[in-house]
């Protein structure tokens, strides 16, 4: 097992990283292969850069399908439709603002609590007309994704060798996890963006005119999301064909590079998150990633975000901690962890607060 850097790198905005169109860094899992082989992948692509490819999945190709009509239908409603399931507070539609602390992206979504009971009701303000076909479809991909994560999960778990291989997956089959499906919609960056308050999340009629903010621009195109870490245990992406999203990985010399993601719509895209981290006590590292928009065609992706229940108390396994390797966060409820992450910027290392010093 690679164990990786032990400090969470600063906002890129404070570092001079390059971006790198280097596929190569970003390691493939077949979850198709045999089972060892698979958990052994699963453990060394997590451990070295908490990121990797999925393919051999082969368990939502219908429901990833009818996922994507009901996103795609929803998003090509008008501004006032769509704001009937906002504002994200945070759950329901947002458009451009994301949290509560004023970051702000390129994008428009729907943040859902992943749990059957809250899709229903929400999806009444999502789609007056069919609002239990819209739950339906939301439903069936929610539950797909998540047995697809207990396998990865349970995969690491073997993978790291843990005495209960099963224990980060049960965290997220309890019927009280508080897991999340977010659905993202990012203009095309080509035909932007008259900003005003009126017309913002119209995507259908946003205007050609020059960006008008500096701030919210990089080399290489407009931020879609900003750069953070996913706070809970596991994420899972899945995305179409249009480019985007880019993860922060170490390169050979251990510096830390932007690299693009290229887009593979047949595959999920895997990351660590903060609580998989705390819980390996620092072997796994969650993953710092960002979407850039450069292409001409509107981005669309599907992150199911995998978190235990609020109650649950996250503390490093006892098979992490070893004598080189000191426990090195307190710990902490996840509703504890919540209510710290609401309260800070999106491109916080949040982790870093639980540390033992
Ligand atoms: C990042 C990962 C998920 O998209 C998310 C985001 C959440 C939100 O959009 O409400 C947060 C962000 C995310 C972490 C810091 C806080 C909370 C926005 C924000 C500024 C749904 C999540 O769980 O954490």
């Amino acid at each position: 097992m690679v164990v990786p850097s032990s400090t969470t790198p600063p906002p890129a905005s404070q570092q001079q990283q390059d971006t790198a169109a280097a596929p190569a860094m970003i390691p493939t899992v077949d979850i198709s292969a045999a089972r060892t082989t698979a958990a052994r992948a699963c453990a060394a692509a997590l451990g070295k850069g908490g990121f990797f490819r999925l393919v051999g999945h082969g368990v939502v190709g219908a429901a990833a399908e009818r996922m994507d009509a009901a996103a795609a239908a929803f998003f090509g409603r008008t501004a006032a439709e769509k704001a009937r399931a906002g504002p994200a507070s945070p759950l329901g539609y947002g458009c451009r603002s994301i949290g509560f602390n004023g970051d702000v992206g390129e994008l428009e979504y729907l943040l859902l609590h992943a749990n059957p009971a809250a899709v229903a009701h929400r999806a009444r303000s999502i789609d007056a007309t069919h609002p239990s076909r819209f739950s339906a479809v939301v439903n069936e991909y929610i539950e797909a994704v998540k047995q697809l994560a207990c396998e990865i999960l349970d995969l690491l778990g073997e993978g790291l060798g843990l005495k209960d291989p099963r224990y980060f997956s049960k965290l997220i089959t309890n019927a009280d996890s508080d897991s999340l499906l977010r659905i993202n919609h990012y203009p095309p960056s080509c035909t932007i963006h008259k900003l005003d308050h009126d017309d913002q999340c119209n995507i259908k009629g946003l205007v050609s005119t020059k960006a008008s903010n500096g701030a919210n621009l990089t080399a290489g195109g407009r931020i879609g999301f900003g750069e953070h870490s996913d706070p809970q245990i596991l994420s899972l992406l899945r995305a179409n064909d249009v480019d985007g999203l880019q993860v922060l990985l170490p390169d050979s010399d251990g510096k830390d590079m932007w690299v693009q993601v290229p887009a593979d719509p047949s595959a999920f895209f895997v990351n660590v998150g903060d609580l998989l981290q705390a819980l390996t006590n620092g072997r796994l590292v969650s993953v710092r990633h960002r979407v850039i928009a450069t292409a001409c065609r509107p981005r669309l992706s599907t992150i199911y975000f995998a978190a235990p229940p609020l109650h649950a108390r996250i503390s490093a396994l006892p098979e992490t901690i070893t004598a080189s390797t000191p426990r090195r966060y307190r710990s902490f409820t996840w509703a504890e962890y919540k209510k710290t992450m609401y309260s800070l910027r999106l491109s916080h290392s949040r982790l870093d607060l639980f540390n033992i010093d």
